[in-house]
């Protein structure tokens, strides 16, 4: 049975692949943060009580700044995969926190393949690296390529751009199996509640439901190459399968700007919004009803009016350097992994929408029902 060890098993990226593998037939051991709060909602499915026989999925606590912590847990599980998926991986917030994001996002890295080296796994240990496409940042050229210089734009992606070359370091250096999956925004009903679409997708489902007036975004012009999660962690995978090393670009090859993602969001429950004015004066508003699909979607349109404004810009939102336009050539990872995306932009938006709308009347319901959140400190 093979052996694999995820790194951030409890964020997005963690879950499906978790899933992925267990279904393949792999002993899957994950490190999550201790926190005061449960922090595995994303895999409590996977689950499995310790106790039991011909357990598969096992939970162990670390974290990617502590060295010995590391060096214990890949002692310890022997893994013949590693992907190392942990990060704090939000841009904005990495501008708040940039020594926090250098230390786990770029040393982090560091760590692992010390970690593999030192215990003396480097011909046994395959590392998958998460790199990113933020590394492309300031626009160089389009499509971006594995061989596109990069030029990154945030302190995150600065961290990212010291773990890449780590990898390929590490690889060139001890002849290790270490690879970096270039992924472009990678997206899902399990993405992070602060990233632009999920942010977009939940407030889209609130205001159809009146739970919320108006969504506040920042930049609606960036372009993004937005493909599903559950497709690129299957290419995360198929990278560790091959004969040789290699780096990989993973992208749909389609790029969409924040603005038009909106209003896809908002058309998926039969709302069109229409966008006017510049800048910090942009706003969405609301210039046609569906009333079909809303009640197919047992959606009241009596909430809903026509010339209501329900997006603004909020320039907090902005980010003191931006990346503008990611648009990714995914033509080697077609061609050598074989690798193909099956959910396009128009079915990943669906899938969020549907699965939001979901979620928010539960919430709705609970509050029609009198139920609010409980607050100990009253
Ligand atoms: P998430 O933010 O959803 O998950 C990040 C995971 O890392 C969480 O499990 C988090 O734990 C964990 N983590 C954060 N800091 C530490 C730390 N110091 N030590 C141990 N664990 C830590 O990210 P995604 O799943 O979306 O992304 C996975 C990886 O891929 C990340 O490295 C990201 O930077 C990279 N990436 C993501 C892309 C995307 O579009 N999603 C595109 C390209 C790269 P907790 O749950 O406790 O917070
Ligand atoms: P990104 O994703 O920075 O590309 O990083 P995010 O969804 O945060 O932003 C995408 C674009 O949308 C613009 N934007 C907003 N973003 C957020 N979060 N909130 C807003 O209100 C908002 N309004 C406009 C941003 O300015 C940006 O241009 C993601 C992360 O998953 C990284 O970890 C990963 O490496 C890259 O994708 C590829």
């Amino acid at each position: 049975m093979k052996v694999a060890l995820i790194t951030g098993v409890t964020g997005q990226d963690g879950a499906y692949l978790s899933e992925f593998l267990l279904k393949k037939g792999y002993f899957v051991h994950g490190i999550k943060r201790r926190s005061s709060l449960f922090n595995t909602d994303r895999i409590d499915h996977l689950y499995q009580d310790q106790h039991e026989n011909n357990v598969k999925f096992k939970l162990h606590y670390g974290d990617l700044t502590d060295s010995t912590n590391l060096i214990r847990i890949i002692q310890e599980t022997q893994p013949d995969e590693i992907y190392n998926l942990a990060a704090m991986s939000h841009v904005q917030v990495s501008f708040e926190m940039p020594e926090y994001t250098a230390n786990a996002d770029g040393i982090g890295t560091l760590r692992i393949l010390e970690a593999v080296r030192i215990l003396g796994l480097s011909k046994k240990t395959k590392v998958y690296q998460a790199s990113t496409s933020e590394l492309y940042g300031l626009v160089q050229a389009v499509p971006q390529s594995e061989t596109t210089p990069f030029y990154p734009r945030s302190p995150y992606a600065v961290a990212k751009m010291y773990a890449y070359w780590i990898t390929v370091n590490y690889r060139e250096a001890y002849g290790m199996f270490a690879c970096n999956g270039i992924l472009f925004n990678h997206e899902s009903p399990l993405r992070g509640e602060t990233f632009v679409t999920r942010k977009i997708t939940r407030a889209a489902c609130k205001i159809a439901l009146g739970l919320q007036n108006c969504l506040y975004l920042g930049n609606l012009s960036a372009q993004r190459d937005w493909g599903h999660a559950k497709d690129y962690i299957e290419a995360m995978w198929l990278i560790l399968q091959q004969e040789k090393p290699e780096d990989f670009v993973i992208a749909t090859g389609v790029t969409t700007t924040v603005r038009e993602f909106v209003k896809m969001s908002f058309a998926e429950i039969g709302i069109d919004i229409e966008f006017s004015g510049k800048d910090e004066n942009e706003k969405g508003v609301i210039v046609g009803l569906d009333v079909e699909l809303l009640s197919s979607l047992s959606l009241n349109a009596d909430n809903l009016y026509l010339g209501t404004t329900v997006v603004k810009v909020d320039p907090k939102y902005f980010r003191p350097t931006e990346v503008d336009l990611l648009l990714g050539d995914p033509h080697k990872s077609n061609t050598q992994l074989g690798w193909q995306p099956k959910y396009d932009l128009p079915a990943l938006v669906k899938d969020m929408m549907l699965a939001d709308l979901q979620l928010m009347k539960k919430d709705e319901h609970l509050k029609n029902g009198g139920f609010t959140t409980l607050n100990y400190f009253e």
